[in-house]
């Protein structure tokens, strides 16, 4: 529940924030459109990456769904365009060096409207442990799954690995592990919350552990899912290890039958 309820927290700031930024953004895009009559870009679609504190577009930043296997790439004024269909969630990744990766779930819905995005410069207190994107799972899933999209990534298996030695950390201050983006988490929390359709079957949810340690065990799919690492656990300038281990079909007892989930992003930030 306490989960439920911060996941339900961050996705409600995540809303918030979303809609500020498209406010803010949406009423200088019309006006430059209407005063300079000739630039196409502000007109119909108007997807951009801007920079989180000057608002200003960033030009030449990798914008990919790595599911579609699709890539595409801002223009001078931050300006681009999925011409790609998707069915069902998706995540978007945005990467620009000097800046903190950024992904989001997007669906058909979202492809509809112009997305803009505001992303952060990297900072001395972070660190970007892994930006590629993960399916866990056996490949097998039902057409109604919270991950129902073509599937073009393997799975790697049940769980994810990665060691990293901790830098640029202060272990005096909380020190949290970030999910950029998870999709395809079949559990009842999941379902109760319209993430799925599966009528009769959940999944337990995927645990995270922190050096051999559960830390959390993840209900909801979303982005940006924050983890608080407990301070015990953390070697400094040391080997530590996460591991992210996916759910099974809790119906399915003849066989094991893996929850498939994809994540992508993984940091560890004060
Ligand atoms: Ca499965």
């Amino acid at each position: 529940m306490y989960i439920f309820m911060r996941v339900n927290n961050i996705f409600m700031k995540k809303i918030f924030s979303f809609i500020i930024l498209m406010t803010l953004t949406f009423l200088p895009l019309q006006a430059e459109t209407i005063q300079g009559k000739v630039s196409e870009q502000g007109a119909g679609n108007s997807s951009r990456i801007i920079d989180k504190q000057t608002g200003l577009g960033i030009g030449g930043a990798d914008v990919t769904l790595p599911k579609q296997n699709y890539r595409t790439r801002t223009d001078n004024n931050g300006f681009f365009e999925l011409d790609t269909q998707i069915n069902g969630p998706s995540i978007m990744s945005v990467k620009k060096e000097n800046y903190k990766p950024f992904t989001m779930t997007i669906d058909e819905k979202t492809m509809n409207a112009p997305i803009v995005v505001g992303i952060e410069k990297s900072n001395a207190s972070g660190q970007a442990l892994d930006t590629n994107m993960y399916h866990l799972g056996d490949n097998s899933f039902s057409e109604l799954s919270a991950n129902a999209g073509e599937f073009s990534m393997q799975a790697i298996g049940p769980f994810y690995t990665k060691r990293f030695t901790l830098k640029n950390i202060d272990i005096t201050k909380p020190v949290y592990m970030i999910i950029g983006s998870i999709i395809g988490i079949d559990t009842a929390m999941a379902r109760s919350m319209g993430q799925n359709r599966i009528p009769n079957a959940f999944a337990s949810p995927p645990e995270v552990y922190f050096n051999g340690n559960k830390i959390s065990e993840i209900q909801l799919n979303g982005d940006g899912q924050r983890i608080r690492i407990p301070k015990n656990l953390l070697r400094k300038n040391q080997v530590n290890e996460i591991t992210i281990k996916t759910g099974r079909n809790l119906m399915q007892t003849a066989y094991i039958d893996y929850d498939d989930i994809e994540f992508m992003n993984i940091l560890i930030e004060n």
